[in-house]
C-alpha cells in the first residue's frame, strides 16, 4: 500500500504563486546574480591572470632580433649578489609589472604588442667630453667584457617584492665611456616617448610624460647600480623595460626607470615623473627604508609568486654597498 503524503493533494494549487514558491524564486535570482559575477569574475581573473606561457610569449621581442642578441647569452654570473631568498618564477615576475606606458594596472603584458625594442637608441650626454650615441648591438659589444648576470632583490614602494637574475652593465662603466665633466652632479633617465607603441602614454594626458628619474653622480657610479639588458637569461621581456633599464636595489622600484632611450648627466637635481606628480610620497633620495613610512607603512613586502611576507631591509639589505653614500 502506498502512503500518501499532503504534499500531493496540496488545497493551494491553482494560479496564484504559492509563498514559498516565490521566495525561493528570490533566491534563486540572487544565487543567479552572484554566480553571473562569479564567472565573471573568475573570467576576468583568467584574462588578466594569463597562462606562464602566455605572459612570457607576450613580452618577447620578434625573432629575428632575439636571434642576433643570443650570442650574448648567458653571461657570466657574478658571485658577489646573493638574494637571500626564493627566486621569483619567471612568469610571476612577468605577469605582475609596473610599467605606467602601457596600463596604470598591474598586467602591462596584456598592452605591449605594439611595442618596438628593437631598433633602439640609447644617448649618453649632457655634462660630459664623449657623449654616444648606442644601439643595442654597440651596447652588448662596446661594453661585453662588463656584460654579467647579477642576482638583485627588488622592493616596490606599493609593498611587492622579488628577486630575478638581472643580464647588464654596471652603469658606472658607460658612465665612464662618456667622461663626465666636473661640473656634472646628478644623471637623469629618460624613457621612450611613443604613444603609438604604448597605449596608456596615448590615453592619459594627466602624467609628467616622458617617465624620468635621477640619481645623485655618486649613486648612478656605485657598483650596485646598473643597467640591465636581459633577465633570466634572455632580453628583458617588454614589460620588463625592454631593451634596456635601470636597476638600483637599494631604492623603491621607481627609481629603476624602465625603456630608456637617454642619461643625461646634469649639474643640479632633475625633476621625475613620481617627484613632480606627488613629492611627499616619492622624494627624490627614496632609498628603501622600513622606518620611513610613506603615506602608508613600509615595514615588511609581499614575495610575488610565493605571497610570502617577509620584513623589509634598511637599504633593501644592501648596507655594505650603499651606507657610505649617506654618511
Ligand atoms: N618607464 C617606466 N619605468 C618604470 C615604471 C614605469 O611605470 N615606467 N615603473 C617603475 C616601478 S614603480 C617599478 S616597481 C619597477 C617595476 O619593474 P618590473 O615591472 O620589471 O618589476 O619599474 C619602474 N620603472
Ligand atoms: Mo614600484
Amino acid at each position: 500500500m502506498h502512503i500518501h503524503t499532503s504534499r500531493s493533494h496540496d488545497p493551494k494549487g491553482g494560479s496564484e504563486t504559492p509563498e514559498p514558491v516565490f521566495t525561493s524564486r528570490r533566491k534563486w535570482l540572487l544565487a543567479t546574480g552572484a554566480g553571473a559575477l562569479a564567472i565573471g569574475g573568475l573570467a576576468w581573473w583568467r584574462w588578466s591572470r594569463g597562462s606562464d606561457d602566455e605572459v612570457i610569449a607576450a613580452g618577447r621581442w620578434n625573432p629575428d632580433s632575439e636571434a642576433r642578441l643570443a650570442r650574448f647569452y648567458p653571461a657570466r654570473s657574478s658571485e658577489l649578489f646573493e638574494y637571500g631568498r626564493a627566486e621569483t618564477p619567471a612568469a610571476a615576475a612577468a605577469r605582475y609589472t609596473n610599467f605606467y606606458e602601457f596600463s596604470q594596472f598591474k598586467w602591462c603584458w596584456k598592452y605591449v604588442g605594439r611595442f618596438q625594442p628593437d631598433p633602439w637608441k640609447l644617448a649618453v650626454d649632457g655634462l660630459c667630453r664623449q657623449p654616444l650615441e648606442l644601439d643595442l648591438d654597440d651596447l652588448y659589444q662596446q661594453f661585453a667584457k662588463d656584460l654579467q648576470e647579477r642576482q638583485y632583490r627588488h622592493r616596490c614602494v606599493e609593498k611587492w617584492a622579488m628577486a630575478v637574475p638581472w643580464t647588464g652593465i654596471p652603469l658606472a662603466a658607460v658612465l665612464q665611456a662618456a667622461d663626465p665633466l666636473p661640473q656634472a652632479t646628478h644623471v637623469r633617465f629618460v624613457s621612450f616617448d611613443r604613444p603609438s607603441e604604448a597605449p596608456h602614454r596615448a590615453t592619459s594626458d594627466i602624467f609628467p610624460w616622458p617617465y624620468t628619474e635621477g640619481l645623485t653622480l655618486p649613486e648612478a657610479m656605485n657598483d650596485l647600480t646598473f643597467l640591465a639588458l636581459g633577465v633570466y637569461g634572455q632580453p628583458l621581456l617588454k614589460q620588463h623595460g625592454a631593451p634596456v633599464r635601470l636597476v638600483v636595489p637599494w631604492k623603491y622600484g621607481y627609481k629603476s626607470a624602465k625603456s630608456i632611450v637617454r642619461i643625461e648627466l646634469v649639474g643640479r637635481e632633475p625633476a621625475t615623473f613620481w617627484n613632480t606628480l606627488n613629492p611627499a610620497a616619492y622624494p627624490f633620495q627614496s632609498n628603501v627604508d622600513p622606518a620611513v613610512p610613506r603615506p602608508w607603512d613600509q615595514s615588511s613586502e609581499r614575495l610575488l609568486g610565493s605571497g610570502d611576507v617577509v620584513p623589509t631591509q634598511k637599504y633593501n639589505g644592501y648596507a655594505k654597498w650603499v651606507a657610505g653614500l649617506y654618511s
